[in-house]
């Protein structure tokens, strides 16, 4: 599975992209983010900047919104570019093995400090699992979050979590 693990970066960008796990943790150094145990969410493993990301496929002028796809649920998540490039990672590695699904592998996004964002829908549950595409766009794209705490309560109940907010 983890040999086949693919991240799309297409959409409204120059040069759309497939990047592999082998990919990603090749990139230099100064791309990686070692040990992002040490932000706030206290998620443990090693990644990638999205400002990497986003310069490899080259951003549009047009190019206001990013959504994080996650096929394997069915879970989206869309944000403004600029409220994020700063500070998202994509995790590809923990112990330098492919992230587990159990930790949201074989990609995971991840805001290193959702507070600073200053965005009210920037918070950990953006932080998307099983990520696959980062689709590129002009305009924004449904967004599956749950929208009120009922809502939230049923998925972190699926997501066997405690159904209070963290
Ligand atoms: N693919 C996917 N990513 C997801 C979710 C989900 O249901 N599916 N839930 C989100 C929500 S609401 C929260 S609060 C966090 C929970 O992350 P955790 O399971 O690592 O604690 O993951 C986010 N990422
Ligand atoms: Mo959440």
């Amino acid at each position: 599975m983890s040999e086949s693990a693919r991240l799309i970066v297409d959409g409204d960008v120059e040069h759309p992209a497939v990047f592999s796990r082998e990919h990603l943790s090749a990139m230099p150094e100064a791309d990686r983010v070692r040990d992002v145990s040490r932000f706030p969410s206290g998620k443990k493993g090693d990644g990638v900047t999205l400002e990497a990301l986003l310069n490899r496929v080259g951003l549009l002028p047009s190019s206001r919104y990013l959504t994080l796809h996650a096929t394997k649920d069915d879970f989206h998540v869309c944000v403004p570019i600029d409220a994020v490039r700063a500070e998202a990672v994509v995790v590809d590695s923990l112990d330098g093995r492919p992230l587990p699904v159990e930790k949201g592998g074989p990609f995971r996004f991840l805001l290193k400090d959702p507070a600073s964002c200053r965005l009210a829908d920037l918070d950990d549950c953006a932080n998307v699992k099983f990520l696959d595409r980062i689709e590129i766009s002009a305009e924004p794209r449904p967004d599956t979050r749950p929208i009120d705490d009922d809502a939230h309560a049923a998925l972190h109940a699926a997501e066997g979590r405690p159904s209070t907010h963290p």
